[in-house]
């Protein structure tokens, strides 16, 4: 088998998904830098992988995919080393769950409404919009609520064994913990703050670690 490729950036939660489930799976890839926030979009040629200029996209002996959790989907199962996903169909249904609802429900409040929004537009020289930050605090409390609720026994999200709903939610929370707001928020969940601390010191996520 070749060795895959993922287009993107280190900045993108989405990209870092797909990087921790190659590194856990200790599949050697190909990292082809495409930044989606360039003046301008993504160059042209990048549309051709993702016809909506999202970031990751993914190559793998000539099957072309895009969408992070058909990608994580597909390592694991193409791919040898541990299996991310369990067999049992109920609790693949909680992880995919899991999935879904950071997807839909928290990547918006957590890393843009939260962490864009306190962090990263003032280092541009752009205000904080206070508004947008109020409405987004009770949309990443439920969130936080809900990963609690859902979290089993255990170092992982599904309990014993490391998913990809763990390696989906852990760059989706990393970069929501650069605001200072954010830390008594996930303080009120002490199973998701020791979740947190195993997860940052894997191997995967401090090899994916952002440049800056
Ligand atoms: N549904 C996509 C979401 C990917 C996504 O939103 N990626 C962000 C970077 S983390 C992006 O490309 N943003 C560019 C934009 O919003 O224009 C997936 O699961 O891969």
């Amino acid at each position: 088998m070749g060795q895959p490729v993922v287009y993107g950036a280190d900045y993108s939660v989405y990209v870092r998904i797909v990087r921790l489930a190659l590194h856990e799976k200790r599949v050697d890839y190909e990292l082809i830098p495409v930044d989606v926030f360039a003046e301008g979009g993504p160059p042209v040629w990048y549309f051709d992988h993702h016809p909506f200029g999202r970031i990751p996209a993914f190559e793998h002996d000539g099957l072309r995919l895009y969408e992070t959790t058909a990608i994580t989907r597909y390592i694991d199962e193409a791919f040898g080393g541990p299996a991310l996903q369990p067999a049992d169909a109920r609790d693949r249904a909680v992880m995919n769950q899991i999935v879904a609802l950071i997807d839909a429900y928290a990547y918006r409040p957590l890393v843009w409404d939260i962490a864009v929004e306190t962090v990263d537009r003032p280092k541009e020289g752009i205000a904080t919009d206070p508004a947008v930050v109020e409405a987004a605090m009770p949309k990443a409390s439920l969130a936080l609520s809900e990963l609690t609720r859902l979290k089993r026994q255990g170092d992982w999200l599904l309990g014993e064994n490391l998913s990809l709903a763990d390696l989906h939610a852990a760059p989706i929370v990393g970069y929501f913990l650069k605001a200072p707001l954010a830390g008594p928020m996930i303080g009120a969940h002490s199973s998701l703050v020791e979740w947190w601390r195993k997860i940052s010191r894997r191997d995967s996520f401090l090899a994916t670690e952002p440049a800056d």
